[in-house]
């Protein structure tokens, strides 16, 4: 009877536990979480995601937003597993990465009445990020490119000319020492300066910008440490997001930036009467693309494929657009007539991008990359295991891990304190010693 008692107040338990359980996951799929890079959305934008879901589906949604500011520290979440965010928006060597590694789940896109925007996304996008694909999984099934862009130099234009900043060669020149902020990115850094040392064989032809960026062996590691170490001390710091707000107060003259913020610097500088310029080099450059997709940990999958094809909306793409100073992977004739400014004196070709049509058009170059820039540069592929070697290398460039000399002058301070406290020591005991002598010799004379 006992026993019996027993066992009924442990099927009780298990039975509530799995009720409680239930109310946990029917709460958790009315949020949404994502993970996103910070200053990489408007804020309106993404409130008024709620409503839309409301109307599109009748369900509610609450939304968890936080961000990030560097690929790796988001990568390093996901793989752990400790988080179950709905989204997350890695750069395409990452999301080459996180497909190896079988860490995310094929994005639905049965919208049941709600149009597929997501088929907006340009077609010369598509392409790029197909060629991350997998055996039998093809990223574009499990990647939809939010923004894209190249990585460059921002410069400030009342000390350095426009020639200047069109080559790698500025930032190694000793004339910008503490002059110069670089992004806080490993995989940028390490291409620019094996471009750079191979300035002369891309003259030559006889090596391409998408070899040389992509180049992880022993010999590519050490030489780019090499160019980096040389590169040091024309650093004023590592910026994660701070570079773009520096430049526009003139706190810098160099940054090695992506695109968009260059964009956003270029105007708010603008209104404070500093002028600011862009360049990507002629060497050759990185071409990167942002994408959302859905962690296999996720919880809420049916409103993050909803929030993808929100993102993909044309006039919701031009809002974060204008907002942030990025530039939307969606390529509808609506973006091309947005962005057409006849007051520009640049005509560029972006019919890779918007078609045909787009040969000659008055779009900014900062944003959109003529075809000639985009034929200069090569997207970032991912460094597999050899990843750790490359990161051990950065580290050693950033001085994260404490250098041999450093440590040898705090052994010898702490060796000489504490050779100085014992000696004073052993001067004090013999002062007493002495005292005490002296106290004996008097006693017996008296
Ligand atoms: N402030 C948001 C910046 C996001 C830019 N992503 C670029 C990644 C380049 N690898």
């Amino acid at each position: 009877m006992y026993r019996l008692f027993h066992i009924l107040c442990l099927l009780a338990a298990c039975l509530l536990l799995a009720v409680s359980c239930k109310r946990t996951d029917a709460e958790r799929a009315r949020i949404l979480k994502i993970y996103n890079w910070g200053d990489y959305i408007d804020e309106e934008v993404l409130m008024e995601f709620r409503d839309w879901y409301k109307e599109q589906t009748g369900e509610s949604i609450r939304i968890i937003y936080q961000v990030f500011d560097i690929n790796e520290v988001m990568l390093t979440k996901i793989e752990r597993g400790h988080e179950d965010y709905d989204l997350v928006c890695p750069s395409e060597y990452i999301i080459e990465r996180m497909l190896k590694n079988d860490l995310l789940l094929p994005i639905d896109r049965n919208f049941g009445n709600t149009p597929d925007y997501t088929k907006n996304i340009a077609p010369y996008i598509r392409e790029e990020l197909d060629k991350l694909s997998q055996p039998g999984m093809s990223t574009n099934d499990y990647a939809v490119a939010y923004m894209w862009g190249t990585a460059g130099i921002l410069y400030n234009e009342e000390f350095v000319t426009a020639e200047e900043a069109s080559t790698w060669d500025c930032l190694w020149n000793p004339y910008y020492k503490g002059r110069i902020l670089m992004k806080d990115s490993y995989r940028d850094a390490y291409g620019t300066a094996i471009i750079y040392a191979h300035t002369k064989e891309l003259e030559e032809g006889t090596v391409t910008v998408e070899q040389l960026i992509n180049d992880n062996s022993p010999e590519a590691i050490a030489l780019a440490e090499k160019y980096l170490k040389e590169l040091k001390p024309n650093i004023a710091g590592w910026e994660a997001d701070f570079g773009k707000e520096m430049m526009t107060k003139g706190k810098a003259w160099l940054n090695l930036t992506w695109s968009g913020d260059a964009v956003w610097a270029i105007e708010e500088a603008e209104a404070v009467g500093v002028e600011l310029g862009y360049e990507v080099p002629v060497e050759g450059s990185n071409i990167w693309y942002d994408g959302w997709v859905i962690p296999k940990y996720a919880r809420n999958v049916k409103a993050a494929s909803y929030f993808i094809n929100y993102m993909c909306r044309p006039d919701i793409a031009l809002r974060n657009m204008d907002t942030i100073g990025y530039v939307s992977a969606v390529a509808s004739p609506e973006i091309l007539e947005a962005k057409i400014d006849p007051e520009l004196d640049t005509w560029s070709d972006l019919s890779y991008f918007f078609g045909p049509e787009a040969d000659s058009v008055q779009v900014d170059p900062v944003q959109y990359p003529d075809y000639s820039v985009v034929k200069r540069c090569a997207m970032i592929r991912d460094f597999g295991d050899r990843t750790e070697l490359v990161l051990e290398m950065w580290s050693r460039v950033k001085g994260d891990n404490l250098n041999i000399s450093i440590l040898i002058l705090i052994f010898a301070v702490f060796g000489l304190l504490f050779f100085w406290i014992v000696y004073q020591r052993v001067q004090k005991y013999k002062q007493k010693q002495k005292h005490r002598r002296r106290r004996k010799k008097l006693k017996r004379g008296l």
